[in-house]
């Protein structure tokens, strides 16, 4: 596979010089500038690409290119939205970018409650803790009917072990970590701007009433049709990111989170432009998914890989596991002996070695990510090496 990293554009602490001396070949960026559903001009474009290749590397992928939440719930100005969108491919198709990640999750793109929680060697990993989140979604958003959507477990563990140690201040962080330190970066709903967030995101949330999992299908497949004929024209490969976690939260559908739903939506427009990104930690996450299993039913409609896996523990809580976990061995020999062309990046790997003091976007330090990257490369090339 392609040797790809997750850049976030000229501010990056992280240059492409560095990028370079470990073994990257291709850059995954987005117009983190531009706000979402506004088009992406030629110009931004090549000026992208050629910044990308004036420091020997290639613009791989997008990610992401955000589909505008009125797409997802069927506002009044989705078509203009779906056009601006056309109009956004058609220009990263002329620029040779072809390869698209983008997601179909309402309101909240990933979800995590913890971003530094200790590893007992010294290092720190993202966590989901599902009693504070059933504490952030009943205590702190008071989502109507909240308590019903969890199990009588975790209500006990929210209860008793996560209530009695929120005051002000760690409230003030779970908010930060499941809303705003997550989402800002990725160009979401909500970023560090937002001085009101829980307001703001229960507003987003009223948003997608009577919106439910099939009529988010049936608005992902209005969407999809729409934009093929620009993938066709310009061989652009559409690749959804699964849902992140793979299962409903805060009563919004989730249509990307299992077998079912990626044959669903593979079938809802069967044009091989229509593919999967498949972020083996996000499908990971649940423990409903047999990932190697997944990896080779979906891999001839995979565009994209996320090198990651999860750990889920069994009172729904999960944390990101090592890169040399046998799944994950699994997953990429899979890709590279099927997919050898597409892109790969390494995903949410942990702070190490004084990443934790450099204010990197969560999930994305460096050394973290430069040690899973050597992991995954040596996969590579053992599984190369024993194909010859
Ligand atoms: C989180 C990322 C996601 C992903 C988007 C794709 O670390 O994997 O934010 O980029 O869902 O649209």
């Amino acid at each position: 596979m392609e040797k790809t990293w997750r850049w976030f554009g000229p501010n990056d602490k992280i240059t492409l010089d560095m990028l370079r001396q470990i073994g990257v070949e291709g850059i995954v960026t987005s117009l983190h500038h531009i706000p979402n559903g506004e088009v992406w001009s030629l110009d931004e474009v090549l000026k992208m690409k050629n910044f990308i290749e004036d420091h020997g590397l290639r613009w791989s992928v997008v990610e992401s290119l955000p589909v505008s939440e009125s797409i997802k719930y069927a506002g009044p100005d989705r078509d203009q939205l779906i056009e601006n969108y056309k109009e956004s491919l058609a220009n990263l198709g002329k620029a040779g970018v072809k390869t698209i990640c983008y997601n179909f999750m309402p309101v909240l793109d990933w979800a995590r409650t913890e971003l530094e929680y200790p590893n007992p060697d010294g290092t720190s990993n993202l966590y989901f803790n599902k009693a504070e989140f059933a504490y952030f979604d009943i205590h702190i958003l008071k989502r109507e009917g909240a308590e019903k959507d969890f199990d009588e477990e975790t209500l006990r563990r929210m209860r008793e072990e996560v209530a009695p140690r929120m005051d002000a201040e760690a409230e003030r962080r779970l908010v930060d970590n499941i809303i705003v330190k997550t989402q800002g970066f990725v160009n979401g709903n909500i970023s560090e701007k937002d001085l009101q967030p829980v307001e703001k995101f229960r507003s987003l949330l009223e948003l997608y009433k009577g919106i439910d999992a099939d009529k988010l299908r049936a608005n992902m497949a209005y969407f999809l049709n729409a934009i093929m004929p620009v993938c066709d024209e310009y061989d652009i490969n559409m690749c959804v990111h699964p849902d992140d976690p793979p299962m409903q939260i805060l009563g919004l559908p989730r249509i990307v989170t299992c077998d079912a739903d990626i044959q669903a939506f593979l079938d809802a427009v069967p044009n091989p432009h229509n593919g999967l990104t498949f972020c083996a930690g996000s499908l990971s996450a649940g423990a409903h998914n047999d990932v190697p299993a997944l990896a080779r039913k979906y891999a001839s409609r995979t565009h994209f890989v996320h090198a990651r896996i999860c750990k889920p523990q069994a009172n729904g809580d999960f944390r990101e596991a090592s890169h040399l976990d046998p799944r994950l061995i699994d997953v990429v020999r899979t890709f590279e002996t099927l997919r050898p062309e597409v892109p790969m990046r390494v995903d949410h790997a942990p702070l190490m070695l004084g990443d934790e003091k450099m204010g990197y976007n969560a999930g994305y330090s460096f050394h973290g990510r430069m040690l899973a990257l050597g992991m995954v490369s040596g996969m590579m090339a053992t599984i190369d090496a024993e194909k010859k």
